[in-house]
């Protein structure tokens, strides 16, 4: 893996503990998901995908936004309501919109608008995809089910990303999916991919196909095997601790790594104190 995926990585999880210390130490208010553990996900989709192409996101999305625009600045400011926010401080954690990126903390309400971009860019720029990023809580949405129907039926350029992390909030996805999510895109006709490891390199050398015929009009979903290593939100981790699951980090333990996460870490601090500084944003000062 090369050092910018490494230090992206780095950098989304610095950004994401610096966020838990924050509202720890009661400096943030509403709520927050963070991706810890996940990381790697949406570091590895960013090689795939070109700034032309759509990205939506979901209540768990920071990652998804720094793996895409290295703006960690723009998204505090936005969560903190600050100067310099990405949507004026509107949006928030969950509600983020910005060129062809975005985001909702309504789950499973991206699908549908996900298939109706695909349904543009088909016509209107062939060769664009719409890459919707959804949890396997989500997965059980009805309007999941109309958006893969249309897809499959209109040959749409959509990507569905499913980050199955084994849990949706406090429910294990054994007490919530029958079934499974490859049976499940096999009901449609859709391929599915199933990527249970965390390098990037190989995520995107074995996706890379798939990604290419969703641009010729096979939609397809991608289902990773990953971990939240932290809480749903913030403090409220309803598992025991051996089920929290691995860490990818452990699997690129290295001099360099040690390296990176420093740097990651101190860009971190200096975006968060500066951020902390700044007066309100027009939106919460109005
Ligand atoms: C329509 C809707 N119902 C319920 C919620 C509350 N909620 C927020 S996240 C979440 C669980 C989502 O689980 P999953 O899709 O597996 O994503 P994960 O949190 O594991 O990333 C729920 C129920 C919501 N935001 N929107
Ligand atoms: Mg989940």
């Amino acid at each position: 893996m090369i050092d910018a995926d490494l230090s992206r990585m780095l950098v989304i999880r610095a950004f994401e503990r610096t966020l838990l210390d924050l509202y720890g130490r009661g400096l943030l208010n509403g709520t927050t998901h963070t991706c810890l553990g996940q990381e790697y996900v949406p570091v590895a989709m960013e090689g795939l995908l070109d700034p032309s192409d759509h990205v939506f996101s979901n209540h768990r999305g920071h990652g998804h936004y720094l793996a895409r625009f290295d703006d960690p600045e723009g998204l505090l400011a936005e969560i903190m309501g600050r100067e310099g926010a990405v949507c004026a401080g509107v949006g928030g954690s969950q509600h983020i919109r910005r060129d062809r990126y975005l985001s909702t903390g309504v789950q499973g309400e991206s699908l549908p608008v996900a298939a109706g971009v695909a349904l543009h860019l088909k016509r209107a720029e062939p060769g664009r995809l719409a890459c919707a990023y959804i949890g396997d809580g989500t997965f059980g949405e009805g309007a999941v089910y109309e958006a893969l129907n249309l897809a499959a039926l209109w040959a749409l350029p959509l990507l569905v990303v499913v980050e199955n992390n084994g849990i949706a909030q406090s429910t294990p996805t054994d007490k919530h999916l029958a079934g499974t999510i490859a049976g499940r895109a096999a009901a449609f006709g859709l391929p599915h991919e199933l990527v249970e490891g965390a390098d990037v390199d190989d995520i995107r050398a074995r996706l890379a196909p798939l990604v290419s015929g969703v641009r010729a009009g096979r939609p397809a979903v991608v289902e990773f095997v990953t971990h939240r290593l932290g809480p749903h939100s913030k403090g409220d981790d309803t598992r025991p601790a051996h089920a929290v699951g691995v860490d990818w980090r452990d699997k690129y333990a290295s001099p360099r790594l040690d390296r990176l996460e420093a740097a990651a870490v101190s860009r971190i601090q200096a975006v968060a104190a500066d951020v902390i500084a700044r007066p309100l944003s027009r939106w919460e000062a109005r």
